[in-house]
C-alpha cells in the first residue's frame, strides 16, 4: 500500500529533474531545489594552555543562506553562530570539551564531526625572590636566601608561569606592555608588546606587604590619544597577575589582554579634595582590553573607585569604600560581571549647589555605580552589552546608588544588563536611576533596604540617607519581577506601557495614586519582612516575602535563565524568596 502510494511522487520528481536538465518543452522555469549544507571542513582538535582561549573553525556549502550554531558537549553555545568560534579564556574543567557546529539552511541542518579541546596546565616555572629593603642586585641571585632587589634586576630573567615572591619594602612602578616611543618616552602612545606568552605572578610574601608604586600596564597603541580603535579589544597580551600587593597610587591597564589583580590594596597618593585635579585620581583603570579580572581588591583613598571601558571583564568581590567621587563609572564593553562588591561611604563633602548658587567645579556628584551611555564624549565605546550586575551591596552614597545617563533615542547598542540578587542601602539620591535605553533589562531578587537611618557620616559631614526610588526612562523588553521595594516610585506614571513584565514585587509603601493597579503576584507588605533597623535586611522567618517570588518569570521574554541561588550562593527552592536572599531548609511546591 505504502508503496502505491508513494509512486507517483516519484515520477513527479523525476519529470521535475527531466525538466531542469533537458531545459526544453516548457515554459516554466525549475524550482530550485535547495540542497542541504555540506561540510567541506571539520572542526579539527584544539589545545590550549589554561587561560588561552582555542579558536574552531568549518568550512561548508550548501544553498544560502547558511547559518550556524556551536555546541560545546551538545549544548548551543548562545552567540556562536559564525563559522569559527573563539571560546573563551580556558580553564582545566574545558579539558577534554567537545565542539560542534550545526549547519542549516532552507533545506535542513547538518551537524559536524565533534572535536575535542585539551587544555594544558600553565608551565611550571621558576620561584624568584625580591627584598626592596635586604636584597641585592648585585650579590643576589633571585633565591630566597639571596634575593634581588628591585624588579628592574629580575625582569629580563623572568619567563611564562614564573612566579616572583616580594618582601615587604618600597618597590617602584611596574611598567609594562609597550617599548619606547619616537619620543623617548613609554607613555600611553608607546608602541604596545606582548609580555608573556603565559602568567607571570608576581605577589607577596606570606605575612609581607610589599608596597608597589603603581602599575601600569599596555598603552593606547598609537597617537593621537584615544586612536585604537574600539572593536580591536586589546592589543597586546600581558599575561600578568599580581597577588596580595599595596598598590600606592593607582593601577592601569590599557589595551591589554590577560591581566589579574588579585587581594591587593589600591589607593592613590596626596589630598582628595579641593582643587579639579584630585577628582580625576582613580583606584583602577581598565581601558579596551580583554580578559581582565579584578578581584578580591580594597579600593580606597582614591577620588573614583574603578572606570571601566573594557570586554571580558570580572569585577568580583572587591571592596571599594570611603573615596570622594563614584565608587565606579562604566563606559562600555562586552561581556561584563561586577559581582559580590559592596560600595560604600563615598562622598565629596560638597553638597550640590542649590538653584542660583555658584557652582564649584570640582563638586561631584557622588555615585555608587556612574554608566555613561551612548559614546561618552572623551570616549571611544560604542556599546555595553551583556552587563552583569549580581549580589553586590551599596550603601552610604553622597548621591544615586546607580546612575545611567544618556537619554537617546532608541540604540541598540546597550543590551542585556541584568541586576540581580543586589542589596541597595540608603543613599542621598535616586537609588536606580535608569536614564538611558537599554534593550533588554532585567531587575529582580533585588533588596532595596528601608531603615530607620536619617543619615549618615562620611569622612567630611553627614548626609542624609532618605530616597528609595527608581527612576526610569524606558527601554525595550524590561523584566521587573521578585524584588523587594521601598518606595512605590519604582513604577512611575503609564508603568503598563513602560516595563514589559512586571510580577511578583512586594513594596513597602504603596505606589502612589496614578500608577495603576499591582500586577500578578505584587502587594503592599503589611509588615516589614527583615528586621528594622538592619539594613543588611536578611528575611525574617515566616515573613511575606518568603516563597512568594515566581520562577515564570524568566521565562516571559527572551532573556536570562532561571536565578537558581541568592546573594550568599545557596540555592533558591521552587517558589523563591522576594529579595536577595532565600530562606533554606524550605520543600514548598512549584508554581
Ligand atoms: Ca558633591
Ligand atoms: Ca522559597
Amino acid at each position: 500500500m505504502s508503496l502505491s502510494r508513494s509512486f507517483p511522487l516519484l515520477v513527479v520528481i523525476s519529470a521535475v529533474v527531466f525538466l531542469a536538465c533537458g531545459g526544453g518543452g516548457s515554459s516554466e522555469s525549475p524550482q530550485p531545489v535547495a540542497t542541504k549544507p555540506e561540510i567541506t571542513a571539520q572542526p579539527t582538535p584544539k589545545s590550549a594552555t589554561v587561560g588561552h582561549e582555542a579558536t574552531f573553525s568549518i568550512s561548508a556549502n550548501g544553498t544560502p543562506p547558511l547559518s550556524y550554531q556551536w555546541r560545546k558537549g551538545g549544548t548551543n553555545i548562545p552567540g556562536a553562530d559564525e563559522a569559527s568560534y573563539t571560546t573563551p579564556a580556558t580553564t582545566l574543567d574545558d579539558n577534554g570539551s567537545l565542539f560542534s557546529v550545526v549547519v542549516s539552511n532552507a533545506a535542513g541542518d547538518t551537524v559536524s564531526n565533534t572535536a575535542k579541546l585539551t587544555v594544558n596546565p600553565v608551565a611550571v616555572g621558576n620561584t624568584y625572590y625580591l627584598d626592596a629593603n635586604n636584597g641585592s642586585d648585585t650579590d643576589g641571585d633571585g633565591s630566597e636566601a639571596k634575593p634581588y632587589q628591585t624588579v628592574a634586576k629580575l625582569w629580563p630573567k623572568l619567563a611564562a608561569g614564573d612566579v616572583v615572591v616580594m618582601a615587604s619594602g618600597n618597590y617602584p612602578k611596574i611598567v609594562a606592555g609597550r617599548t619606547w616611543d619616537a619620543h623617548g618616552d613609554v607613555g600611553w602612545n608607546a608602541t604596545p608588546v606582548d609580555v608573556f606568552p603565559d602568567w607571570v605572578t608576581f605577589r607577596a610574601g606570606s605575612g609581607q606587604e610589599p608596597h608597589v608604586a603603581a602599575i601600569d600596564i599596555g598603552t593606547w597603541n598609537e597617537t593621537p590619544a584615544h586612536a585604537m580603535p574600539w572593536t580591536m579589544k586589546g592589543n597586546g597580551d600581558a599575561y600578568l597577575r599580581f597577588e596580595g600587593l599595596f598598590v600606592d597610587d593607582g593601577v592601569s591597564i590599557i589595551g591589554s589582554r590577560h591581566v589579574e589583580v588579585r587581594d591587593c590594596k589600591i589607593q592613590r597618593l596626596g589630598d582628595l579634595v579641593g582643587q579639579d585635579m584630585p577628582y580625576q585620581k582613580t583606584g583602577v583603570v581598565v581601558t579596551n582590553g580583554r580578559y581582565i579580572t579584578i578581584e578580591g581588591c580594597e579600593i580606597t583613598h582614591v577620588a573614583l573607585g574603578a572606570q571601566i571601558m573594557t570586554t571580558d571583564f570580572v569585577f568580583r568581590n572587591n571592596e571599594i569604600h570611603h573615596n570622594t567621587h563614584d565608587g565606579m563609572q562604566i563606559y562600555g564593553g562586552d561581556n561584563l560581571l561586577i559581582e559580590g562588591n559592596k560600595i560604600h561611604d563615598l562622598d565629596d563633602g560638597l553638597a550640590d549647589p542649590l538653584p542660583g548658587e555658584p557652582a564649584i567645579p570640582w563638586n561631584m556628584h557622588v555615585d555608587g555605580i556612574h554608566i555613561y551611555i551612548n559614546n561618552y564624549a572623551e570616549k571611544m565605546a560604542t556599546d555595553l552589552n551583556g552587563l552583569t550586575f549580581r549580589g553586590n551591596t551599596l550603601y552610604h552614597l553622597e548621591a544615586m546608588g546607580i546612575m545611567v545617563n544618556g537619554v537617546t533615542p532608541p540604540d541598540t547598542n546597550y543590551r542585556d544588563w541584568l541586576f540581580e540578587n543586589n542589596v541597595f542601602g540608603p543613599t542621598g539620591g535616586i537609588m536606580l536611576h535608569l536614564g538611558g535605553h537599554v534593550v533588554g533589562f532585567v531587575f529582580r531578587h533585588n533588596t532595596i533596604v528601608s531603615t530607620t537611618e536619617t543619615s549618615w557620616t562620611s569622612i567630611y559631614r553627614g548626609n542624609p540617607c532618605t530616597d528609595y526610588g527608581v527612576a526610569y526612562w524606558g527601554g525595550t523588553n524590561e523584566q521587573i519581577y521578585n524584588n523587594l521595594f521601598v518606595d512605590g516610585r519604582v513604577k512611575p506614571d503609564q508603568r503598563e506601557e513602560r516595563f514589559a513584565y512586571v510580577a511578583h514585587n512586594l513594596y513597602v509603601t504603596a505606589p502612589p495614586a496614578g500608577n495603576g493597579p499591582l500586577a500578578d503576584g505584587e502587594a503592599v507588605l503589611a509588615a516589614l519582612p527583615y528586621a528594622s533597623g538592619d539594613w543588611t535586611a536578611q528575611l525574617l522567618p515566616g515573613s511575606q516575602a518568603i516563597d512568594a517570588g515566581t520562577r515564570l518569570g524568566a521565562n516571559q521574554l527572551p532573556l536570562p535563565n532561571q536565578l537558581n541561588v541568592d546573594i550568599n550562593g545557596n540555592p533558591r527552592d521552587n517558589r523563591p524568596d522576594i529579595g536577595a536572599y532565600e530562606i533554606q531548609g524550605r520543600n514548598p511546591p512549584a508554581e
